[in-house]
């Protein structure tokens, strides 16, 4: 398993649950002095993620590129993928290739996550699990050209009512039919909605591609109450070879949250 670790580049998003908050140099910069193998990049919109301008600073400091979020869709622009318009939707998905095709350029995946949005009102659960189901189907088609798989979130019940466990995100993809898509197992999100996290690791097996590597309060590994070692053995024992990519709020500061992330994963992950 690689360590990883978020940089934000939305000011909207201040206060939010990523390390790193001033920039992708000074990000890659601290990353590196730590020893971390990658970052995620959290950007508003795909322009930001420019390969000319990024790729050289990522070689410079020995890192890659691990995955890039789609959240500003949903952030800044106000765009869900089960909106009720179905124009308004075209635009979420848009918004999403366009960061497919930025994240693809480096070899990397996009993330799917808040843009899944909610049912409610003119929208019910069944009909906005078929779109997103469709739309994830779709986009993950699409990532296929740059050889990497498309990223799908489940997340707790205060941010979707959609997909909130490993196993409805199975569900999701096994019921649309999705073959380049895999399960982002969020470690935050699982504490709140798993009955027990190593087990949901386990049962939902080969369908995880990425991990977001957070304790219970959403600190840095470390700073909770999550017993890790039953979790890293579940992910050992079902191959897992990808990313624990800390996305945790910047407490006390972004330096100390990305320290005390690199101390548990060392301890964790031999
Ligand atoms: C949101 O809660 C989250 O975990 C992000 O990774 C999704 O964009
Ligand atoms: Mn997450």
């Amino acid at each position: 398993m690689k360590s990883c670790v978020t940089i934000s580049l939305v000011e909207e998003a201040r206060g939010g649950p990523f390390v790193f908050w001033d920039g992708v140099e000074d990000g890659c910069k601290r990353a590196a002095e730590l020893g971390f193998d990658a970052i995620e990049i959290f950007p508003p919109a795909a322009d930001a993620v420019n390969v000319d301008d990024i790729k050289p600073i990522l070689d410079r400091h020995n890192l890659t590129l691990a995955a890039v979020g789609t959240g500003a869709g949903m952030v800044k622009h106000g765009l869900s993928l089960t909106n009720a318009d179905g124009s308004h939707r075209a635009k979420a998905a848009e918004f999403v290739r366009s960061i497919i095709d930025c994240a693809g350029a480096f070899g990397a995946s996009a993330i799917i996550g808040s843009m899944q949005g909610r049912h409610g009102g003119d929208v019910d659960k069944p009909t906005a699990l078929q779109w997103l189901g469709d739309a994830v189907a779709e986009l993950g088609s699409y990532a296929q050209q740059y050889n990497v798989p498309l990223i799908y979130e489940p997340l707790n019940r205060y941010e979707t009512n959609l997909c909130n466990t490993m196993a409805d995100g199975v569900q999701l993809l096994t019921n649309a039919g999705a073959s380049n898509v895999v399960l982002l197992a969020d470690l935050f999100h699982m504490n709140i909605e798993e009955a027990n996290v190593a087990a949901a690791i386990t049962d939902s097996g080969k369908h995880i591609g990425h991990v977001h590597f957070v304790d219970s309060n959403r600190q840095a590994a470390g700073a909770g109450h999550t017993d890790f070692g039953p979790i890293i053995t579940a992910l050992k024992s079902i191959g897992y070879d990808g990313y624990l990519c800390a996305e945790a709020f910047p407490l006390p500061d972004s330096q100390r949250a990305a320290q005390l992330t690199i101390d548990s994963f060392r301890k964790l992950v031999t």
